[in-house]
């Protein structure tokens, strides 16, 4: 009889042969957190290092899925193996709208579903890209652990470029794609995306700016304000701080994703970047912020248990209980906990 649960080493071995199944569980896995998601991270670790890690984000409906899809056509046709993770911090499940969203993407017969879709007659199971949505389903430390997992996991079994779509552009975005070696920021005409990306500190993080929907009037508008803000910043020395340097310039790109207009031109501009990156050493400092990034999020995670577990104690609750009953203010009563926790 076969076994219910596979070891996670089988699985990642499988996985590594190119078994899209085992793939599409260790993602599983790695979107729950846990002991296994942990044992995931250690194997997975010894073979990074190789794939271009590309974050693409941009406000809702700029078209970012639609300009994912058409450059995975392209890479895939350029002997690419892309893996794209759709990460939506704000759903609790991975739901119909991103479902929708993936098979928009690509041709859902190539699409992973975790029920290993027949692979099409003209595509060798290896050459099919690996597309994947995530959502935190509220496990503690949520996407800043299970994204660089994830991205890891790609990498060790051999998908190139790893592709990371975020919707939105809030902090949690700053933080995804600022943790990729290369960040494409897009905007579009007509939703005042500059401004919206410039408040949202998306300007600091960008490597490049795509205006997708240039087919759309008031695509020069968008192209303009981003020259503006980017003079600005430089003028202001508001500037990339850890992730960067003072002297790039993010290029301005116009896409029309929807019949791929301008796509080869955002790859050249993706695989420049990373030419750039791999002069002096920008991309390793890069790739030392993104584990930083994972190591924090890390102790956190670490932490919050050592904090939930301490205050469940009878020691804790005596202490909360001198809070309440007005003896002590809260703040002595956390100063008094933390030296107990690092006793
Ligand atoms: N006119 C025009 N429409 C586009 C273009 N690119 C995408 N769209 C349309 O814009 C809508 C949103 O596209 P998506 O690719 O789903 O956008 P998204 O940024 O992934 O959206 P979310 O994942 O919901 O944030 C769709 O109806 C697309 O067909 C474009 O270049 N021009
Ligand atoms: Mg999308």
């Amino acid at each position: 009889m076969a076994r219910v649960h596979k070891p996670v080493d089988e699985h990642y071995s499988e996985a590594a042969a190119g078994s899209r199944l085992a793939l599409g569980r260790l993602l599983t896995l790695v979107e729950r957190g846990g002991p296994e998601a942990d044992q995931l991270s250690e194997l997975a670790h010894q073979d990074t290092g190789r794939a271009h890690v590309v974050g693409i984000t941009g406000a809702p409906g700029a078209g970012k899925s639609t300009l994912t899809g058409q450059l995975v056509h392209r890479y895939v046709d350029a002997g690419r193996r892309p893996a794209v993770l759709a990460v939506d911090p704000s759903s609790p499940l991975t739901g119909g709208a991103i479902l929708g969203d993936r098979i928009r993407m690509y041709d859902v017969s190539e699409v992973e579903t975790g029920q290993g879709a027949p692979a099409p007659d003209d595509m060798s199971a290896d050459r099919r890209p690996f597309i994947r949505s995530m959502a935190t389903r509220g496990h503690s430390g949520g996407l800043a652990l299970a994204v660089p997992l994830a991205v890891r996991l790609f990498d060790a079994v051999g998908y190139d470029p790893v592709i990371i779509e975020t919707v939105g552009v809030g902090q949690v975005e700053v933080d995804v794609v600022g943790a990729a070696d290369t960040a494409v920021v897009v905007a579009t005409p007509g939703m005042g995306d500059a401004v919206q990306a410039n408040k949202a500190g998306l300007l600091e993080v960008a490597d490049i700016f795509v205006v997708n929907k240039a087919d759309r009037p008031g695509a020069n508008d968008v192209r303009r304000d981003l020259e503006l803000m980017l003079d600005l910043s430089h003028m202001t020395g508001l500037d990339t701080m850890e992730r960067g340097d003072a002297d790039y310039r993010p290029p301005i790109v116009m896409s029309s994703a929807l019949d791929g207009t301008g796509a080869e031109n955002v790859i050249a501009a993706i695989d420049d970047h990373l030419v750039y990156l791999g002069q002096s050493d920008r991309l390793r400092r890069r790739r030392e912020h993104r584990v930083r990034t994972e190591v924090r999020a890390r102790l956190k995670q670490a932490l919050d248990r050592r904090v939930d577990d301490l205050l469940a104690t009878d020691e804790g609750r005596a202490m909360v209980a001198k809070a309440e009953q007005a003896d002590l203010s809260p703040t002595e009563v956390a100063t008094a906990l933390l030296d107990i926790l690092f006793e």
